[in-house]
């Protein structure tokens, strides 16, 4: 293994970090899906301080950042997250100037830099709604590491065309791949539609985290939250796969399509319970 050892940037090896392998192969794939056009998307990945010190000197703090709001509920807690206008087509080429490992200070008044941020950076505008996100998730699953935010081409064209129903959203979405009810069973979350990098847009997408680990954003994308990075990716991946159908075929006569009957069976079958209310409903 090559050992690194600068002063400057604080890494020992950091380029062999299993976290920001994840983060560069993340951000990359979904900028090759045309996700993540110029600086759309964040990503925000949970570390443990053991996985952080074997890369990173985590007794040397690069810089303070002030955060818009305290976050006492996440002290002492290690991320990586992707920068501030930073482009997901180039973190591949540069990840320590793309993404930035931070401790959230003992108090939860100061975010520490701990590597990468290169040059002043700072991280994801949408800060608020990752953190606020994982503060709920971590309630519903101590397992839970990863927040992605991407701009999944054809969720959002399905939010223009679709009664934003979240109940009616998610039936449509079950029904459009056999193995949706399999990975979503909890459902998909709707905000209505807020001013991004705000804090009430943060709260709104964190409040329906508490149920569902997928949010969607009308006309902008979409969140998925997970235990791992593929996971989260995978998760998202389905959703959106499940909107690219429904687009598909929306302009078309249906001539069959999967049974509320068979649903049921699958959901029995895979040891899955659908999100209570979707399924019975008619459209
Ligand atoms: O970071 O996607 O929602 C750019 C965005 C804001
Ligand atoms: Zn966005």
């Amino acid at each position: 293994m090559t050992v690194y050892v600068t002063e400057s940037l604080n890494y020992i090896g950091s380029g062999e970090a299993p976290f920001i392998r994840e983060m560069s192969e993340v951000t990359s794939n979904m900028w090759k899906y045309g996700w993540d056009e110029r600086n759309g998307g964040n990503v925000s990945y949970l570390l443990n301080e053991a996985e952080v010190a074997k890369y990173i000197d985590i007794h040397r703090v690069l810089r303070v950042i002030e955060p818009a709001f305290p976050v006492d509920a996440l002290a002492g807690r290690y991320f990586i997250v992707t920068g501030s206008g930073k482009y997901f087509k180039n973190v591949g080429d540069d990840p320590e100037a793309n993404l930035g490992v931070i401790r959230v200070s003992a108090d939860g008044e100061r975010l520490e830099l701990l590597w990468g941020f290169k040059d002043g950076a700072v991280p994801t505008s949408e800060l608020a709604a990752h953190f606020m996100s994982h503060i709920e998730r971590l309630q519903a699953d101590p397992g839970h590491r990863v927040i992605l935010h991407t701009h999944a081409t054809n969720v959002i064209a399905m939010t223009f065309i679709h009664d934003l129903d979240e109940n009616a959203f998610t039936k449509t979405l079950w029904e459009m791949c056999t193995e949706c009810l399999v990975v979503f069973p909890d459902g998909v979350s709707i905000v209505p539609w807020i001013v991004p990098g705000t804090a009430e847009i943060g709260r709104a997408t964190a409040e329906k985290m508490r149920t569902s680990r997928v949010v969607i954003w009308p006309q902008h994308g979409i969140y998925g939250a997970g235990n791992t990075m593929d996971e989260a990716f995978g998760l998202i991946e389905t959703v959106e796969k499940a909107a690219q159908i429904y687009m598909l075929i929306a302009p078309h006569e249906i001539k069959q399509r999967i049974t509320e009957a068979q649903l049921r069976d699958l959901a029995r079958a895979f040891g899955v319970t659908p999100k209570p209310g979707v399924l019975g409903r008619t459209q």
